[in-house]
């Protein structure tokens, strides 16, 4: 069957046009992108030619070129992944307009030189410099465009489909794909007549092609570019792709910052900030804050038992069930080791103690680790109006913590911290 092999073919072409640009993609910390950005380049040449004139039957009565279906979309998607440095995709997009309109412009001016006769050469051939000319420069014209399209739509699905890098590859590359695919058939079609079974083959087969690749990128972002950090780098406004990438990164980067590498939660930097500032203004205001410190019981004995990685893995679960429960207006912080704080705003000592309480239930009922249930103890300050600074109610969360595993762990202790002559002293125990 030709046309199973054919499909064989594509999908080695696919494999070996991947593995050696994404190897020289790793490589650039070594080779520079110089050497990856050339290899694009003559690459880029080859498909358009390739898929002017270079067609393979599929199964399915599919007709489509490797120029099209396995070049141009592995050059699409392997450029969406270098997104994340947005100047350095200008380059080679920008390169490669240049060079084409310098193809075209050369190839008007060398006809006219007067040859040289040496020996039985054929003459260059201008038309199809001529018609290639036209194709490269039309093919990067609408590459310029497909690459804002899929930086855009790969950019903005992140909201919804979050880390799912595959389907984001894969869902803006067939939207943007069959954009390029009706615009690239338009020029081919005028230039050189090409019929209508090469624009809906060579839909079909970019459309296969983009699932492949999104495959091998999302594996190749997974398992090999983790490691490497990137540098934020100051934006140009006045560069398109750096601001279409800009606000993510910077979003991003924010959203990072100070945040506890293990849970997800604030971590304790923020807490000196946010925490100090959110207290200030509060009792300025005379408003009550609360302030809940939560600690794992046992947790050594967990650690102890069970390894490092099961207790980090408790960790992460306590910090998640904490979140999912409390407010969305509250704020959690893992302040060290087994510990987390939480800071309520305007809620009275007795909504604060229920939310320490309904935390502190959820975890027990929830949280488990090898078949033992995981608890903790929760201290809860609340300011009671008047000027409260944020060491005398982390002290007095402290000192309810501590009562709270006096009293033999997995309950919850509130404070008020303008009152202690005669607090009303809450406690649940569970
Ligand atoms: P208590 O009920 O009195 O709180 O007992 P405890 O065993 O939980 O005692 P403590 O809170 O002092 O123990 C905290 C332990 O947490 C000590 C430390 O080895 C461990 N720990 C601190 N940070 C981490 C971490 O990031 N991962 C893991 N797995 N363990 C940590
Ligand atoms: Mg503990």
């Amino acid at each position: 069957m030709p046309e199973l092999s054919n499909l064989a073919l594509l999908a080695a072409d696919a494999l070996v046009y991947f593995a050696v640009l994404a190897g020289l993609f790793r490589l650039r910390h070594r080779l520079g992108i110089g050497a990856f950005f050339c290899a694009l380049g003559v690459m880029h040449f080859i498909e358009t030619y390739l898929a002017s004139i270079f067609y393979v039957t599929l199964p399915l009565g599919i007709v489509t070129s490797p120029g099209s279906s396995v070049l141009f979309t592995g050059k699409l998607l392997l450029l969406v992944y270098i997104r994340e440095d947005a100047k350095v995709v200008r380059q080679p997009i920008y390169g490669l307009l240049i060079g084409n309109l310098l193809m075209v412009a050369l190839a008007a001016l060398m006809r006219h030189h007067s040859l040289a006769q040496l020996g039985p050469g054929g003459m260059a051939d201008f038309a199809f410099l001529d018609q290639m000319g036209a194709l490269m420069v039309w093919g990067t014209a609408l590459l310029f465009v497909d690459c804002i399209l899929i930086v855009i739509l790969y950019e903005h699905s992140r909201s919804w489909l979050r880390d799912r890098v595959f389907l984001r590859l894969a869902l803006a590359g067939a939207a943007v794909l069959t954009f390029d695919q009706f615009g690239f058939y338009a020029g081919l079609h005028l230039l050189t007549g090409a019929p209508v079974s090469v624009l809906l083959g060579g839909w079909a087969a970019k459309m296969g092609a983009v699932a492949i690749y999104s495959v091998l990128v999302a594996g190749y972002l997974r398992f090999a570019e983790r490691s490497i950090g990137r540098q934020p780098k100051q934006a140009r406004v006045a560069d398109v792709f750096e601001m279409l990438t800009y606000r993510e990164r910077y979003e991003d980067l924010l959203a990072r910052t100070g945040r506890d590498a293990l849970t997800g939660a604030y971590d304790r930097g923020r807490l000196e900030t946010h925490g100090r500032e959110a207290i200030a203004a509060a009792a300025q205001a005379e408003r009550p804050v609360s302030l809940l410190l939560i600690d794992i019981d046992d947790f050594k004995t967990f650690n102890d038992r069970l390894g490092h990685a099961a207790g980090d893995a408790i960790i992460r679960s306590i910090a998640q069930e904490i979140m999912a429960t409390v407010r969305a207006s509250d704020t959690v912080f893992r302040f060290g080791g087994d510990e987390f704080v939480v800071i309520s705003e305007d809620v009275t000592g007795e909504a604060a103690l229920a939310l320490g309480e309904r935390v502190r239930r959820e975890i027990a009922t929830r949280v488990e680790s090898a078949g033992s249930r995981v608890t903790v103890s929760i201290g809860v300050a609340t300011t009671a109006g008047g000027v409260v600074d944020y060491d005398s109610l982390f002290q007095l969360a402290d000192r309810c913590l501590y009562q709270a595993k006096a009293a033999g762990r997995n309950c919850t202790i509130g404070d008020r911290v303008a009152s202690p002559e005669a607090p009303v002293r809450l406690v649940y125990s569970g």
